[in-house]
C-alpha cells in the first residue's frame, strides 16, 4: 500500500522529480531508487485513445555516393579481404534504411513498451547487427558473437566518448547481457579489434520513434494530438528535422530527403 501511494505520488511528481526533496524521499527506498531513475526524464505517461499516427518514407537527394568497400585489415582468414560498406543502404523505390526518426522533446504520451526487455547486438561476419536500432530506458542489451574471432564491443556516449562498457567477446557462442545507460541519448559502438566495426544504438525516454527498414519507412503511433518535431537522423548524413501537426485519429504523412555527406 505504501508502495502503491508512492508510485501515485512520483507520476503526480514526475515532471518535477528533481526538485522533490530529500526528506520526501527518505520515506521509502523504493521510492529513493524510483525517483532517482526518474531525475533526468520529463516525459510522462498519459492515456492516449485516440492518438494520431506519423508516417513517411526518408530518401537521399540524389544518388546515394559510391562509397569503398571496408578493406579488412586483420582475422582476414575469417573475415575476407573486403566487405561492402553499409552506410547508404538504399532499396529499390530509394528508401533508405537504418535512419532513425523519433519525436524530439516529446514530454507526455503512452508507456514505454515492456516488450523485448532486452535487445540485441550481435558480431557476426566481422560487422555488428543491426547497424542502427533503438531502445528505451530501463531495457537491457545482449552482445554476443557468431564469429571464431576475438571481437571486442566498445559502446560509448556518443557525445563525451565515455565508455559504457568495454567487452571482449572471445569465441563463437559468447555472449553477456548489460543494463543500458540510465540516460537516454546515443551510443555509438565499436569494436576495438576491427577498426571498422560500427553501431549505434539510440535509446529514448518515450516510446516515438522508428527505424526506417529496406524500404526507408517508418510509422509512429498512439501520438497525442499537437505539434511536434520530427528528427530524422543517419550516420552519415546527419540530422533533419521538421515540424509535424498531429490530428486525433489521423495519419499525417511526414517525408524526409537527407543530403548525403
Ligand atoms: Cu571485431
Amino acid at each position: 500500500m505504501i508502495e502503491l501511494a508512492a508510485e501515485l505520488f512520483l507520476l503526480k511528481a514526475c515532471p518535477k522529480a528533481r526538485l522533490l526533496s530529500r526528506t520526501v524521499a527518505v520515506v521509502s527506498g523504493t521510492m529513493l531508487l524510483a525517483q532517482l531513475a526518474m531525475a533526468e526524464s520529463s516525459y510522462t505517461v498519459i492515456a492516449v485513445s485516440n492518438g494520431g499516427t506519423i508516417q513517411g518514407v526518408v530518401k537521399l537527394a540524389g544518388a546515394a555516393p559510391t562509397i569503398a568497400p571496408i578493406v579488412v585489415t586483420k582475422n582476414q582468414d575469417y573475415c575476407g579481404e573486403s566487405i561492402t560498406n553499409p552506410v547508404y543502404v538504399v532499396g529499390k523505390d530509394g528508401g533508405l534504411q537504418n535512419v532513425e526518426v523519433y519525436l524530439k522533446d516529446i514530454t507526455k504520451g503512452k508507456a514505454l513498451p515492456t516488450d523485448p526487455t532486452t535487445i540485441s547486438l550481435v558480431n557476426t561476419h566481422c560487422m555488428f547487427s543491426p547497424r542502427v536500432q533503438a531502445s528505451t530506458v530501463g531495457q537491457q542489451i545482449t552482445i554476443s558473437s557468431e564469429d571464431p574471432v576475438l571481437h571486442n564491443t566498445h559502446p560509448q556516449n556518443s557525445e563525451t566518448n565515455a565508455t559504457i562498457y568495454n567487452i571482449a567477446l572471445p569465441y563463437k557462442g559468447f555472449s553477456v547481457t548489460k543494463p543500458l545507460p540510465a540516460n537516454p541519448g546515443l551510443i555509438k559502438v565499436k569494436c576495438d579489434a576491427h577498426e571498422w566495426m560500427h553501431a549505434w544504438i539510440w535509446e529514448f525516454d518515450h516510446p516515438y520513434f522508428a527505424t526506417t527498414g529496406e524500404d526507408g519507412k517508418f510509422t509512429i503511433k498512439d501520438v497525442p494530438p499537437g505539434t511536434y518535431t520530427l528528427v530524422a537522423w543517419q550516420e552519415a548524413a546527419g540530422e533533419k528535422s521538421m515540424p509535424v501537426t498531429v490530428t486525433s485519429g489521423k495519419t499525417v504523412t511526414a517525408d524526409f530527403q537527407l543530403t548525403p555527406k
